[in-house]
């Protein structure tokens, strides 16, 4: 696979400008050399970045890994009880700030587990304690999926908890627990998990109290490619609504040490992946090339294929590493722009809701 047929070059011809359908871009998933996607994929983010990518000096904390979740595809989740179980104090978590004040950090990005055990002022206390030890850096913490999780314990809606989280100090919510929408699939890969239309529900809650988020899919373990498109379709149905999302990621699955028996998309299937979800999410902004996870190399291939955000320092990630990923834990600003300008890009330093930093 692949040379382009006429069918798919009918397609490529007619875009830019046009909205791609979801029969057109299994065509093109399916009969569409890589090149020729990644040239379509290219031209449209020349538009909307020019030869811009951006990376952001970030700090990732994770409170808890305690889940009461067991994602066949995680590693990093441990069950209430385990002896690997670790769940931070606040005071913990504002010590974990503290240490890096002499480094910059413009994005604190704050994810754990289900841990029945935190009462929801934990949530509210560590945001106040990040906010006022960091308070230049924009917060992007829980997910969709922790946010329905405390609705249902406190017997609130998730509207009142993201407001109560939003005032306490929550800029954001990142795009994890996405994983696939399929129902058929979240009963194999994650069947205690919030279904894709709560995820889908609580983001559309989020942009309507004015809060951007990010939205993720995991690929390259039991899907196919129709069920990506089907997930990208209703991000992009919500995003027509809201116009709330700011950052699409596809993180490509790492399979080690976690219960599914799947291998991991390769390189030309990351590209192929990038490049379809830049032609089909014509209503979001930036597509993030996620580095821990796709890997350094693969990623600056994926700035050829639509994406523009290199992701950031991080300082220490623990998801993808717990998983196998074999990319370092954090990387220094100097490194992302050494890898940005390798590729054949511009690094730009952005903040949390992706706008370039001055006189940076
Ligand atoms: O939701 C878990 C995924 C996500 C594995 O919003 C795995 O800017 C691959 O969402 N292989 C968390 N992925 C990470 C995430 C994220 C990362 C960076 C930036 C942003 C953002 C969001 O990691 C989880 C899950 O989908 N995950 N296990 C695995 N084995």
């Amino acid at each position: 696979m692949h040379e382009t047929t006429a069918a798919a070059r009918r397609i490529l011809d007619e875009l830019p400008g046009r909205r791609l359908t979801r029969d057109e871009a299994m065509t093109l998933a399916d009969q569409a050399s890589l090149h020729d996607l990644c040239a379509a994929a290219m031209a449209d983010r020349l538009r909307r970045h020019g030869r811009s990518a951006y990376y952001v000096f970030n700090q990732h904390i994770n409170f808890t890994n305690e889940c009461v979740n067991a994602c066949r595809f995680c590693a990093f989740g441990k069950r209430p009880g385990s002896p690997d179980a670790v769940t931070h104090t606040v005071a913990e978590i504002r010590a974990m700030v503290h240490a890096k004040r002499d480094q910059t950090v413009r994005e604190t990005h704050i994810v754990g587990g289900l841990n029945p055990k935190l009462p929801f002022s934990y949530y509210v206390e560590l945001l106040q304690a990040v906010a006022e030890e960091r308070p230049e850096a924009g917060i992007k913490a829980f997910t969709a999926v922790e946010v329905a999780h405390l609705a249902d314990v406190e017997g609130r809606s998730e509207a009142d908890i993201l407001t109560a989280l939003m005032q306490a100090g929550l800029l954001m919510l990142p795009g994890g627990g996405a994983e696939v929408f399929s129902p058929a699939l979240r009963a194999k890969l994650c069947p205690e998990k919030i279904s894709g239309e709560r995820w889908l529900s609580v983001h559309e809650t989020a942009h309507g109290l004015g809060m951007n988020t990010n939205a993720t899919m995991l690929f390259g373990h039991i899907e196919t490619f129709a069920d990506r498109i089907d997930h990208l379709d209703a991000l992009r149905t919500l995003q027509d609504k809201t116009g709330g999302f700011l950052c699409f990621i596809p993180l490509p699955y790492q399979p080690g040490n976690n219960a599914l028996s799947a291998r991991g998309p390769g390189g030309a299937d990351y590209l192929r992946t990038m490049a379809i979800s830049r032609l089909y999410l014509d209503n979001i902004p930036n597509l993030k090339a996620y580095w821990v996870m796709a890997g350094i190399k693969a990623a600056q291939m994926a700035l050829w294929a639509g994406a523009d955000d290199f992701d950031g320092t991080l300082i220490e990630e623990r998801v993808g590493h717990a998983a196998g990923a074999d990319t370092p834990k954090g990387l220094t600003a100097a490194q992302l722009r050494q890898a940005i300008v390798m590729a054949g890009f511009t690094p730009v330093e952005r903040d949390a809701r992706f706008a370039p930093v001055a006189g940076a």
